[in-house]
């Protein structure tokens, strides 16, 4: 059977207990983020506030060799027929819950280092995003300016932001004009930001999986209708892990409503905001069908699998099955796009050896 091969626009570094603690004065290294294993949850520390989570016993006890090991994971993707990946924090995600303008400061710029030292460094298949202050705008845009100056090739921003902080406010403008100036990718990854359980009750889990996912839309919708991707045309955002069937189809609500509500709409646009969504919007998937479908069905293009390595959500041990299914009877150029071609117009990685690029 031949092999498949796909780049993933979502995955994840499991990085090291103390990557702070190694890299920060004592007085900040105790307040980043770190989990401790309580009885029945995963207790989450972030500057002293603590956060229980369920504990995820089943997703620790799956994890793959690569997760933690850059050795291991380049032979676990290509056991899996994945090439390149814009791999994610993990731990790294909490520091967007710190308010603390010089601890989100010193979190962020330690966290990138290290994996601008043991990643970009190491390797050029896995490529990690930068993280930035999310207590501060002039602070997150020196530090992704500085990430551009070291290669990194996008940014990770939280899907919920605060209350007063929606991303179609002007405060962020300094961000979005730095980002499109380094040709930085914005990297909205779901269930970052907030709460990732907000209900308790019978279908809890779907409930909540579904829950992490409106807040990628509200991004589209806000930064959109909001102005700023027609302000900034050549910004890229990528919403990943949060399916990719629904783009094409807020297009068409925000059209309606930008035509119906004219009267109302502020700011006006130089695009329909379908057009913004086809030029400037992408989101990454794992195994919904209706994402590749969708490129087919409307000219929406902007599709990229992941395989959310090393994460339950993802597709390990079943990556090459997956991509067989997702993409029998699909055309060719379809195939090529969603699984390479989207990833390649974001990020740069080397070219696949010929001999194992055969799909
Ligand atoms: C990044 C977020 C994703 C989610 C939350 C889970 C485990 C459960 O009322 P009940 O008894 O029926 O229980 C409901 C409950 C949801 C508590 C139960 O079903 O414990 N499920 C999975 O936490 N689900 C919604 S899904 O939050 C988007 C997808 C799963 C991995 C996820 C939790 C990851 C993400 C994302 O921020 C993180 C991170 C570093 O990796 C995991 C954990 C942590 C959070
Ligand atoms: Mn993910």
């Amino acid at each position: 059977m031949t092999k498949i091969w796909a780049n993933s626009g979502d995955s994840h570094v499991l990085e090291p207990d103390d990557l702070w603690l190694s890299r920060l004065p004592k007085r900040l290294a105790e307040r980043a983020p770190r989990s401790e294993r309580g009885e029945k949850y995963e207790l989450l520390y972030i500057d002293g506030e603590r956060m229980d989570r369920q504990l995820n016993d089943f997703m620790d006890a799956m994890r793959p060799p690569g997760a933690r090991d850059l050795g291991p994971r380049l032979q676990d993707l290509d056991q899996e027929g994945v090439w390149g990946q814009l791999a994610f924090p993990s731990m790294g995600f909490w520091h967007v819950m710190i308010t603390d303008r010089e601890l989100a400061r010193e979190v962020v710029r330690a966290w990138n280092n290290w994996a601008y030292d043991e990643i970009l460094q190491k390797n050029d298949r896995v490529i990690t995003p930068a993280c930035v202050s999310m207590a501060n705008v002039e602070d997150a845009v020196a530090e992704l300016e500085r990430a551009a100056e070291l290669g990194f090739q996008a940014v990770f921003l939280p899907t919920v932001t605060r209350p007063d902080e929606e991303y179609a406010l002007d405060r962020w403008e300094p961000l979005w004009t730095a980002a499109e100036r380094a040709g930085m990718v914005l990297g909205f990854h779901i269930g970052t930001g907030g709460d990732t359980v907000v209900y308790r009750g019978p279908g809890g889990a779907v409930v909540n999986y579904m829950e992490t996912t409106y807040p990628g839309m509200r991004v589209v919708s806000h930064l959109v209708a909001g102005g700023a991707l027609d302000r900034h045309p050549d910004l890229k955002i990528l919403i990943a892990e949060g399916g990719a069937g629904w783009v094409p189809a807020i297009g068409d609500r925000m059209d309606e409503g930008y035509r119906q509500h004219g009267m109302f709409v502020r700011p006006k646009l130089s695009r329909l905001p379908s057009e913004i969504i086809k030029q400037q919007v992408y989101a990454s998937f794992q195994h919904d069908r209706s994402a590749v479908e969708v490129v087919e069905a409307t000219g929406y293009r902007n599709v990229m699998w992941g395989d959310d390595y090393p994460h339950l959500e993802g597709t390990y041990g079943h990556t090459q099955e997956t991509l067989r299914g997702l993409f029998a009877d699909v055309p060719d150029d379809v195939r090529e796009r969603v699984t390479r071609g989207t990833f390649n117009e974001l990020f740069t990685v080397p070219e696949q050896p010929a001999q194992d690029a055969a799909v």
